[in-house]
């Protein structure tokens, strides 16, 4: 078998080769073949607000940071406008070259410096999207009782591949296994669906279509939910957990030929509590994640003193994901701009962050 040209051997040995003749300094050329290794990590398109800073210097970064913090009152307009303006390679740096000039942990000295809803914006720009995911699941199992919604969030949302890295990342920071800690947390028919959604068995999109799988599993969800009396949950919940996106969105089409409810009001129907809304999420995102995550947005600042929390999450979470295709379903959906709506329900520089991270008006 011939070695393909994109194979990684002919790929890393070319790199170096090709910008040899550009002038490329050896930091410069790490940050091309690290950006370039981090787009090709995900299968997924990435639609970020936050982007790498073309002019860097992490020292410089570090030194306005020392000093803002010093500043008496703290300077928290500095803070925001350099950590929310960097990707996060470029602020894990900063906190290398803060660590090396003051011999102490920039994150212990934000955490000092700041505090509230401000505060956790930062600190979980110095987490990885897989890391601050972790953290958030971690943080809405833990002490007693359960936070549902949280939890239904962050686990009915991600993709495989982000299911993945977040339970990689769990175990390293709390040493602790995620599916184990799900089914403490969650009972009954709930913690089925989350546990099989975190075994992260989904199949990869495929190239071809098949049509007849496509509607075998249309009339299986009918006939284990709206044609039978009762549910039969462990059907739907080994479909929607199994079936790829792609899949699914044409089961879904498929599925109104044998219902005469579609798939999110037979869910309604057939289900109730966490399972109905974790269900109802997963169908949700499976046909506009974007638009799911605008809504929750939307839902939250309408709520009287904005659900910061919410807000927080889903901004931090995906600027470096998707949050500029958000910005255009809240658009499309609301008909007012997250930018504009930010700026009406929030204040401060926890605002200033906050559009910050939104990257610009609509
Ligand atoms: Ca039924």
């Amino acid at each position: 078998m011939t070695k393909s040209r994109w194979g990684r051997g002919s790929w890393v040995n070319s790199f170096p080769s090709c910008f040899r003749y550009a002038n490329c300094t050896p930091s410069k050329l790490f940050h091309i073949v690290a950006f370039l290794l981090y787009s090709f990590s995900s299968s997924e398109p990435k639609y970020p607000t936050v982007v790498p800073f073309p002019d860097f210097d992490p020292d410089k970064d570090a030194a306005r940071i020392e000093t803002a913090i010093k500043t008496k009152g703290v300077d928290e307009q500095t803070i925001v406008d350099i950590l929310t303006k960097r990707s996060y390679p470029q602020r894990r740096e900063i906190a290398f070259a803060y660590e090396k000039r003051v011999k102490k942990d920039m994150i212990s000295a934000l955490k000092g410096a700041l505090s509230g809803s401000l505060e956790s914006v930062i600190l979980g720009l110095m987490k990885s999207t897989a890391q601050f995911d972790a953290t958030e699941i971690r943080a809405s199992m833990k002490g007693l009782g359960t936070d549902e919604e949280t939890l239904i969030e962050m686990v009915c949302s991600r993709s495989n591949d982000e299911l993945m890295e977040i339970k990689k990342v769990y175990k390293e920071l709390f040493k602790k296994d995620l599916a184990k800690d799900v089914a403490g947390d969650t009972s009954g028919n709930f913690a089925k669906l989350l546990l099989a959604l975190v075994e992260t068995k989904r199949d990869e999109p495929s190239s071809v279509v098949d049509y007849e799988k496509i509607d075998q599993d249309a009339r299986a969800l009918y006939e284990a939910g709206v044609k039978r009396k009762g549910t039969d949950v462990a059907t739907w919940i080994s479909i929607m957990s199994e079936r790829s996106v792609p899949h699914l969105q044409k089961v879904f089409e498929r599925y109104k030929s044998y219902s005469p409810y579609d798939m999110k009001e037979s869910i309604r129907k057939e289900v109730k509590g966490d399972l109905e809304k974790s269900f109802l999420t997963l169908v949700e995102c499976f046909e506009n994640k974007q638009l799911y995550f605008a809504s929750r947005l939307s839902d939250a600042m309408k709520s009287k003193g904005a659900k910061e929390k919410v807000v927080t999450r889903i901004m931090v979470s995906r600027c470096e994901v998707d949050l500029m295709k958000i910005r255009s379903e809240f658009k499309k959906q609301t008909g007012k701009s997250l930018y504009q709506t930010i700026a009406e329900h929030t204040k401060g520089d926890y605002q200033r962050a906050l559009l910050s991270l939104c990257g610009g008006d609509d």
